[in-house]
């Protein structure tokens, strides 16, 4: 590898952190009642960038495993029996102020909370079943990207 090909490497991989980026998923009540394109469409309009999608169903070993922070909540059963009742879209989102503005975007936890023209007041039915995941910390997004995506499978 020359000096130029070490160098552009090293500005990617500067780059390639997950600072301006977000998690989210497309929850199975959502994508259930056929919500999954007017919800990418919002998030797309709201000026995030697609970096990395799969659709998928997990497994509640799976999903008890993303959870995991909240195994002692005593809606954990419920949470993990939901997320893995159908499938799901998991994406990586890419905007200046990611992680912020996404959870702007979606509103509140519970939909009865959540501000007009968020994806939760809108498609949301109940705080269980909540429309969509938004990652709450760089840190969070970065670990639960990592989750569903290999390193080719983000772009
Ligand atoms: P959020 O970061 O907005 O997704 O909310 P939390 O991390 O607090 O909760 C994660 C998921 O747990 C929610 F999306 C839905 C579920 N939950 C409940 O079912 N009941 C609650 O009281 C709180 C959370």
């Amino acid at each position: 590898m020359g000096l130029g090909s070490a160098w552009f490497t090293f500005v990617i991989q500067k780059h390639d952190n997950m600072t301006n980026k977000t998690f989210t998923m497309i929850k199975p009540d959502a994508f259930a009642a056929g919500n999954a394109g007017a919800i990418l469409k919002h998030i797309e309009g709201a000026g995030f960038k697609i970096k990395a999608m799969k659709l998928l169903k997990l497994t509640p070993e799976k999903a008890g495993e993303f959870y995991a922070v909240h195994s002692e909540r005593p809606f954990y059963g419920e949470l993990v029996d939901f997320m893995s009742s159908g499938p799901i879209v998991a994406a990586i989102l890419e905007k200046e102020n990611a992680v912020a503005d996404f959870r702007t975007l979606i509103g509140a936890t519970n939909p009865a909370n959540a501000e007009e023209g968020t994806i939760r007041k809108i498609y949301a039915k109940s705080v269980g079943e909540n429309a969509v995941h938004g990652s709450d910390s760089d840190e969070n997004a970065a670990i639960e990207g990592s989750f569903f995506f290999s390193a080719f499978e983000k772009i």
